[in-house]
Formats: structure tokens, sequence, C-alpha cells
């Protein structure tokens, strides 16, 4: 209950951070970044969002949370697009399934996306999968509404939750990424590389781009442009950092 009242308090105290972690291509060109929340407490101590998150969830403090990290993001984009060597990037944000369920999110999403005066087609949000269990009409409405406004959506840890096939095809969703056991599992198994392949494939058919996450090795690399994934995320690129950070590593890039 304590840590209820210490996160409510956190947006208003500026303790909400956002860390970004690369996505790149398969061509080796960075796309973007996915922003990442952190709580930065007043003691100093950096939580990450599973100490948080259910929490937040739970107590309906995730719409603002989230407007909060959405406001950073976008002010990221903003800057962004001051410089040449920036402005293509796109930026995913998460939006939990509970955000969704809130009648005022478009328009605030809309008024923050206005207020920026960003391009929103270089917003990507991600739904995790789970969240199509339940209320499916009303989620894919939220979805269409907050794509009118030009951003794009992801299904992320996609192959992990209980949408199917059929639901997929109904979905304003541009790209799916794939849970990262899938590629544990194939960097393990001959015939889970083979259903890796397959949900690559589906992707292809769908007309859909695919991002696995979880990358690590070169040879995980290497194996998922064989199966014909375009995007990658992982450590074998670059952990979650600052964006001051991020600045720093994409000036090293080639
Ligand atoms: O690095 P990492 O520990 O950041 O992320 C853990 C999980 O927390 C991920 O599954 C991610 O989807 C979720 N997460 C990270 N940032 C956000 C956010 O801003 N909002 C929501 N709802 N979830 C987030
Ligand atoms: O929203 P999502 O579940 O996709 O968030 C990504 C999560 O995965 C974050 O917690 C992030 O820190 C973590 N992550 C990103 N890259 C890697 C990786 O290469 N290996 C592992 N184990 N976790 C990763
Ligand atoms: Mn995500
Ligand atoms: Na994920």
């Amino acid at each position: 209950l304590r840590m209820e009242r210490e996160l409510g308090r956190a947006v208003r105290n500026g303790e909400i951070e956002v860390h970004y972690q690369p996505q790149v291509r398969y061509s080796g060109i960075v796309s973007g970044a996915e922003a990442l929340i952190r709580w930065r407490r007043p003691s100093g101590e950096l939580l990450t969002p599973d100490a948080f998150i259910d929490l937040a969830e739970e107590s309906t403090l995730i719409s603002e949370i989230g407007l909060e990290v959405l406001r950073q993001a976008c002010q990221t984009l903003k800057h962004w697009s001051s410089d040449p060597r920036t402005q293509a990037l796109r930026l995913a944000v998460n939006i939990s399934p509970v955000q969704l369920l809130d009648d005022s999110l478009v328009s605030s999403v809309s008024s923050i996306i206005r207020e920026a005066g960003i391009d929103p087609t270089l917003l990507e949000f991600e739904l995790t999968e789970s969240a199509l269990a339940a209320g499916t009409a009303m989620v894919i409405e939220r979805m269409e509404a907050l794509e009118s406004t030009g951003v794009s959506w992801a299904l992320d840890d996609f192959g992990t939750g209980y949408s199917s096939l059929a639901t997929l095809r109904t979905l304003p969703v541009r790209k799916l990424k794939i849970d990262r056991h899938f590629l544990i599992e194939a960097t393990r198994q001959e015939s889970a590389q083979r259903l890796l392949g397959k949900i690559i494939e589906i992707s292809q058919v769908m007309g859909l781009s695919a991002l696995a996450e979880g990358v690590e090795t070169p040879d995980q690399r290497e194996l998922l442009i064989g199966l014909g994934c375009d995007h990658f995320q992982g450590y074998l690129f670059a952990q979650p950092m600052p964006r001051r950070e991020l600045h720093a590593w994409l000036d090293m890039q080639p």
C-alpha cells in the first residue's frame, strides 16, 4: 500500500524515466527503439517494470503513468526530428491492456501527439497478445481509433497469448514481435527452428513485418536472417539505456 501511494506521486515528482532499446533491420541499419519505463526512486534506486507495472495496472495508475511515458517518448521523437541522422527513427511505446479500457485514452493520446508536434507515423504502439483474451471487440475498436491518429500497432510477445490466427487477420496490426522463447528454443532444437520459420512465414503471408525479440548472439541473428525475419531487438545490439546513452550508441554505429 505504501508503494502504491509512492507510485501515485511518482509522475508528479518526475520519478518516471524512459529507457530505450534499439531495434535493428536485417540490413544492420537501426530502425528505431522501444521505450521502456523505469522508476527512479527518491533513494536513487532504479526499478524495472516487473517491480511495479502489475501494481499500476491494479490501481488504474497505469493510465497516468502510460501517458507520461508517451509524453517523454514524443519529446524524444521531437528531439530526433531536428537531426537528419535521427529524423527517420521510429519509437515503440508499450500500451497496457488496462489503458485501452480508459474512455479518455484516444483523446489524451491525440493531444499529446499534437502538443509535441511530432509525426505520428513514427510512433508505434505495442500491445501484448494476452490483452486480446477479453473484450476483443472493444479492444479492436480502440486500436482502430488510435490507428486513425496516425500511429501503427505491433503485437508484443507474439505466440504466447490467446489470439487465434482468425483474430489476427481482423486486428489493425502491422508488426509481430515474436516472443523471445521461440528464439531460445530454436537455438536448441531443429523442430523449434522450423516452428520459428513458420511463424515468420505467417507474418509474411499476412503482410506484416516480423521482429525477433531477445537476439543475443551473432548465430541467432544469422539464423533469423535465413528464416526471413526483418527486424531484431536484443542484447546483441544493446540493452535498454537512457536517452543520452542511446545517442552515444547511435553515434558509434557505422
Ligand atoms: O526491460 P523490461 O524490464 O523493461 O520490460 C519488462 C516488461 O515491462 C516488458 O514486458 C514491457 O512490455 C513492460 N513495459 C516496459 N515499459 C512499459 C510501459 O511503458 N508501459 C507498460 N504498460 N509496460 C511496459
Ligand atoms: O515489452 P517487452 O516484453 O518486449 O520488453 C522487452 C523485455 O525484454 C524488457 O524486459 C527487456 O529488457 C528484455 N530484453 C530485451 N532484450 C533482451 C535480450 O536480448 N535478452 C533477454 N533475456 N531479455 C531482453
Ligand atoms: Mn514491448
Ligand atoms: Na515482448
